[in-house]
């Protein structure tokens, strides 16, 4: 009964094939035809995207979904009966001489990498309601995530070929993908060239109302299916779907770089972790951080599995510590003598070998390991309490490897140096110090950043500040001295070494100095207050003998009666700019600050006055 008045032969076939993937409920209700014919279409139509946004279509959804539905009731162990031991990998220190040859490898092997940036996420965990590739990474520079990340891979660009063009994948989501388009449009793409950036939406996938994947209706709406987010492992099928992976492999790419849309930090480790990919041969190194022993955040460990294979995958750490007990660790997951558990933590950051990549979607039609997570209503487990979904995740990715793949980590021991990622509200970061984790919160996120670089520069020489114990939005953290840089100017160590004589820089407590434009150079500085550099393309500025002391800015904590921006309440400070010495350099040509060899003592706005004139 209730077919449309007119079906097409389309319809029927796919009204026959949900027949007989025992979905006979979405039609029963149906009136008779000529009755409702318009939202019998609509569900239709919906039907139809669901099933080509979905490799294999909805047949193999559902069949998944039944096995796994019924291994979730049965309570299966995926992990059952595997060994877990720490997986083979490199644990580096930030700036120490293995990093730093590790890191001009991989310089040299960015140029032949391709990069993945997955950002379908909402900021709603976080309280911001914009999409976050649009939130400043710092408050000193201003630029956001994803300025700052199309500038690192054109940094890495310049080092490689003339005529290299490094891709740029960008995943977005329904939520997201407008406001990404209409930010790389406002923005002129931050630089990269038409064409060299791809948006890659991921579609939400069908709900499941029971343990026989029978499909869920909205409630209050017949002639709709029910969908939810399917989880950032999309982008492995997007990759497959879309071609551009084999585009890449065409094009002689030989590795592809993932990572998330919120850690600023991601570039300083990169270019180490791509290093430690050629080097050993990894088909997947998953760039990790070092992690307390429980920490809630999955560890990566190689697994010995019953039929004597081995896997090296994220094991969640709910699921860790058990998995150790019953494998001759009494005590679970426990710290080491460095303090730290043997096992690193998956931060999603990937560096993937493309060809074993490729030759993998190829096989899988890139949908990787699916997993289900019903709430289930009662002991029963045949009532939900709500519709679930299959969902998946990128770090799942080495289920399909073949098991002669290596697949190993990168650690770079200090945490502050390559991963602070913007994910917690206030109220949630502090509830995530209180119980012992980091607070991945916007606060920590741009101090961070003042921390990486000025340490940077005190690892090189320089004599920088030490930093000052601050307290914002109920956080305890150190404001070092705001050094905040473009990746244009320097994205390496060697970067840095070659673009500032550090042991003529000397930065005092509480100053700011942001540089744009990778013609900057540093030769003798003693600041204290407040200087931005900017050099456009083509113009090359050494700030040789300066002496500057101005009023600068100051980072106040907020005033929770008075007005804020978002950017500013979850940071919990806004910035005060008393005085700036701002160096513009907008023309082409070699430039010295000051002009005079002889060192030059200034004050803010007459420096600037002058710079005018010149
Ligand atoms: N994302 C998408 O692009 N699409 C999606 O459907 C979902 C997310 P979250 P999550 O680094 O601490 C991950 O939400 O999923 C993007 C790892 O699974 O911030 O809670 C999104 O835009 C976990 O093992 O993280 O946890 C963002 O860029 C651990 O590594 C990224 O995916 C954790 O991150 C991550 O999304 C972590």
């Amino acid at each position: 009964n209730g077919n449309i008045a007119l079906l097409e032969y389309k319809d029927i076939k796919l009204i026959k094939e949900l027949l007989e993937l025992d979905q006979q409920h979405v039609f029963q209700s149906w009136p008779p035809p000529g009755e409702a014919d318009d939202d019998k279409r609509r569900l239709l139509e919906q039907v139809r995207f669901l099933d080509a946004n979905y490799s294999g279509g909805l047949a193999a959804y559902i069949g998944s979904a039944k096995r796994l539905l019924e291994e979730s009731r049965t309570g299966k162990n995926t992990f059952e009966g595997c060994v877990p031991s720490v997986p083979e990998g490199e644990r580096l220190d930030f700036g120490g001489p293995a990093f730093r040859e590790y890191e001009r490898a991989g310089a040299e092997e960015a140029g032949s990498a391709a990069f993945v940036l997955v950002a379908g996420g909402l900021g709603e965990r976080l309280g911001y309601s914009g999409i976050k590739l649009a939130l400043p990474a710092d408050l000193a520079r201003g630029a956001c995530f994803l300025q700052l990340y199309v500038e690192s891979i054109l940094a890495l660009q310049a080092r490689a070929a003339p005529d290299a063009q490094l891709p740029l994948a960008i995943m977005t989501s329904g939520d997201t993908h407008a406001r990404t388009e209409a930010l790389l449009a406002e923005h002129a793409n931050f630089g990269m060239a038409p064409g060299q950036i791809t948006l890659l939406k991921q579609e939400k996938v069908a709900c499941l109302a029971d343990g026989d994947a029978h499909l869920a209706l909205e409630k209050g709406d017949a002639y709709a299916v029910q969908t939810k987010p399917h989880g950032h492992g999309d982008v492995h099928a997007l990759l497959h779907a879309s071609g551009l992976l084999k585009q890449w492999l065409a094009r002689g790419t030989r590795w592809v770089c993932f990572f998330q849309d919120t850690n600023a930090l991601v570039f300083r480790a990169l270019p180490a972790a791509l290093g430690v990919s050629a080097r050993h041969g990894y088909d997947m190194n998953s760039l990790a951080v070092p992690r307390k022993a429980k920490e809630a955040i999955g560890g990566i460990a190689a697994l010995r599995r019953p039929d004597g294979s081995s896997l090296t995958i994220n094991v969640e750490y709910n699921l860790l510590d058990p998995l150790l007990r019953a494998n001759g660790y009494p005590d679970g997951d426990v710290n080491d003598e460095t303090g730290q558990s043997p096992f690193p933590g998956n931060i999603n950051q990937l560096v993937l070998k493309v060809e074993s990549y490729a030759e993998a979607l190829g096989r899988t039609g890139g949908v990787i390991a699916e997993f289900v997570n019903p709430k289930y209503a009662d002991a029963s487990k045949t009532v939900f309490k709500s519709a679930t979904r299959l969902e998946c995740m990128m770090q799942d990715f080495p289920y399909e490897l073949p098991a002669t793949a290596r697949v190993g980590f990168t650690t770079v021991n200090q945490v502050w140096a390559a991963y602070s990622p913007v994910k917690n509200s206030p109220a949630d970061a502090r509830a995530k110090v209180a119980a012992g984790n980091p607070s991945h919160s916007a606060t920590a996120g741009e101090l961070d950043i003042y921390q990486a670089n000025c340490r940077t520069l005190q690892q090189l020489g320089a004599s920088i500040a030490e930093p000052t114990p601050r307290e914002f939005n109920g956080l305890h953290l150190d404001l070092w001295p705001r050094v905040s840089w473009s990746p244009l100017f320097a994205i390496t160590f060697d970067d840095v070494e070659a673009k500032v004589n550090a042991a003529r820089l000397r930065i005092a407590a509480d100053s700011a100095l942001v540089i744009t434009g990778a013609g900057v150079r540093l030769e003798a500085l003693d600041l204290d207050g407040a200087l931005v550099v900017a050099a456009s393309p083509g113009a090359h500025v050494t700030v040789d003998g300066l002496v500057l002391k101005n009023a600068g800015w100051k980072w106040q904590a907020l005033n929770p009666g008075k007005p804020m921006t978002e950017e500013q309440a979850i940071r919990g400070f806004l910035v005060c700019k008393r005085e700036t010495l701002r160096l513009d350099f907008d023309k082409a040509g070699r430039y010295t600050f000051p002009e005079s060899s002889e060192p030059a003592t200034s004050n803010g706005s007459a420096a600037a006055k002058e710079l005018a004139t010149a």
